[in-house]
C-alpha cells in the first residue's frame, strides 16, 4: 500500500520578510521554496532540517521551532510525501547560492506564491502567526489539488 517518505522544510523569517529558495534542480525544480530535503538514516527529523538549511543556503541556526505537518498524496503514486516544516527566527551566516537553490528575501506582502508549491498559499499565513497546523493535501499532477485538509493545533 502506501509508504511513507520524510521531508523536511525550514522557513527562516525576519521581520517584515522570509527567505525563499529557488529551486533549480529535482523536486520542485522552478518553484521558490523552502529549505529542505530527505531525512536520512541515523539523523533526526531537526537534525536533516538543520543539514538541510546549510546545504542549499549556507545558514546555521540554533534553534528551529516546529510549526508545521503536511502529508502529500499524489494520485497514482504510493508514497506519501510526510513534510515536516519548520521556522528560524535566528540564524548565523549569510544566504549563499548552492548547486540546488538560489536565495532571494521577499517582504511579507510580496510572497510569489504563483511561483510556489499551490498549496503554500493556504499554509503560509498560519506560519507567518507561528500558528502551528496539520494538512493533506492531493495532488494531480504538480499543479492541481484535488483534496486539501488544514487544520490550526496547540501541539505538533
Ligand atoms: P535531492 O536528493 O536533493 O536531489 P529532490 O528531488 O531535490 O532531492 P528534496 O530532497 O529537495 O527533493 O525534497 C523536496 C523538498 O520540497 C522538501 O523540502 C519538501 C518540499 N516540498 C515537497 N512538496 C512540497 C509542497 N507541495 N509544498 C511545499 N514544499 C514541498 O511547500
Amino acid at each position: 500500500m502506501f509508504t511513507n517518505k520524510l521531508l523536511t522544510l525550514v522557513l527562516v523569517v525576519q521581520p517584515g520578510r522570509v527567505l525563499l529558495g529557488m529551486k533549480k534542480r529535482g523536486f520542485g525544480a522552478g518553484r521558490w521554496n523552502g529549505f529542505g530535503g530527505k531525512v536520512q538514516p541515523g539523523e533526526t527529523i531537526e537534525q536533516a532540517a538543520k543539514r538541510e538549511l546549510f546545504e542549499e543556503s549556507s545558514l546555521t541556526c540554533d534553534t528551529l521551532e516546529k510549526i508545521g505537518q503536511i502529508k502529500f498524496e499524489f494520485v497514482g503514486e504510493t508514497e506519501i510525501m510526510d513534510v515536516h516544516i519548520f521556522r528560524a527566527d535566528t540564524y548565523q551566516g549569510e544566504p549563499a547560492e548552492s548547486e540546488e537553490m538560489k536565495p532571494q528575501w521577499f517582504n511579507c506582502d510580496k510572497i510569489p506564491f504563483h511561483q510556489m508549491w499551490p498549496d503554500d498559499i493556504y499554509w503560509f499565513p498560519l506560519m507567518m502567526q507561528k500558528k502551528k497546523f496539520l494538512g493533506y493535501f492531493k495532488f494531480q499532477g504538480h499543479d492541481i489539488i484535488l483534496e486539501q485538509k488544514l487544520q490550526e493545533v496547540e501541539h505538533l
